[in-house]
């Protein structure tokens, strides 16, 4: 069965949906963002996750026509939450290397914008280190998106084909500490040095720091001492429907 070919489908009958998890302050506890993850509805299995959709479609071009959907997918329910009348949080898009590397991807991203006349400042761009390795096209792309006034974060920070060199370069605001950083804290003492080394490296660079796959309070609690900025993570809200979201952002006012 040619799974490339039944997402190509998918795609067609509109069968993905964007599911929306929070993120918070550190701080005062605020709702502060939501990371869109992408979902498909399967007629037949349900609801399948990203992890099974993702890496298949960046197996091939078919990762640019969805990611390009989900951009338009994100701005649509920016729009729609607008003119719900609630002043939304920022909304952080994960894009594939893939995407970035694409000539037409800038471009993409200016219609979709000024087509639901949404402003660049409610959005944040998710990357991944590995896209960052000296690849002009991709530095040239971020560069652009940042001027237009989008955020940026780099996603699994830690993971990747580690380039620090590529921070000094980039035009990043965030910095996510990967899962497999949290997991194990507070009591892995390679992990929680990690953890603070990262925060440390984030500051000092003027960089905000999200927590992502936070489950228990010991994580949280540890990670509120070293400095993070923002949780993520099934402790304070699992992915979820759009009109969850708008219930939480109709909450926070
Ligand atoms: O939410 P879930 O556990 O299914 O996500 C699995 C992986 O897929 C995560 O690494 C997440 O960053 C990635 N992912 C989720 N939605 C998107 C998307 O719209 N585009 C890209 N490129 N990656 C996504
Ligand atoms: O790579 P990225 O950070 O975009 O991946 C986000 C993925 O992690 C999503 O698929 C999301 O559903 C999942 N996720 C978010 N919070 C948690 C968590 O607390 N625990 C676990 N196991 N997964 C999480
Ligand atoms: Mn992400
Ligand atoms: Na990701």
């Amino acid at each position: 069965l040619d799974l490339e070919q039944a997402l190509r489908k998918a795609l067609k009958k509109e069968e993905f949906i964007l599911h929306y998890q929070p993120q918070y302050s550190v701080d005062d506890g605020h709702l502060t963002g939501l990371e869109a993850l992408l979902r498909w509805q399967h007629p037949v299995r349900g609801l399948i996750s990203a992890a099974e959709i993702i890496p298949i479609a960046e197996s091939s071009k078919l990762i640019v026509e969805l990611g390009g959907w989900v951009f338009e997918q994100a701005c649509r329910q920016l729009r729609l939450w607008l003119d719900a009348g609630v002043d939304p949080v920022r909304l952080a898009v994960n894009v594939s290397v893939r995407q970035l590397q694409d000539l037409h991807f800038v471009n993409v991203i200016e219609r979709t914008l000024t087509h639901f006349q949404v402003p660049a400042q409610h959005l944040e761009i998710e990357v991944t280190e590995s896209c960052l390795q000296d690849n002009e096209i991709c530095l040239k792309n971020l560069r652009k998106i940042e001027q237009m006034g989008l955020a940026i974060a780099i996603d699994d920070f830690g993971t990747g084909f580690s380039c620090l060199s590529s921070l000094k370069k980039l035009p990043i605001h965030y910095l996510k500490i990967d899962r497999s950083f949290v997991i194990d804290l507070p009591k892995d003492e390679n992990d929680a040095a990690i953890a603070t080394a990262i925060i440390a490296l984030g500051h000092q660079m003027n960089l905000k720091i999200i927590a992502e796959g936070i489950e228990t309070q010991a994580q949280a609690d540890f990670l509120r001492v070293a400095g993070c900025d923002h949780f993520q993570g099934y402790l304070f809200g699992r992915p979820m429907p759009a009109t969850e979201a708008l219930q939480l952002m109709r909450k926070r006012q």
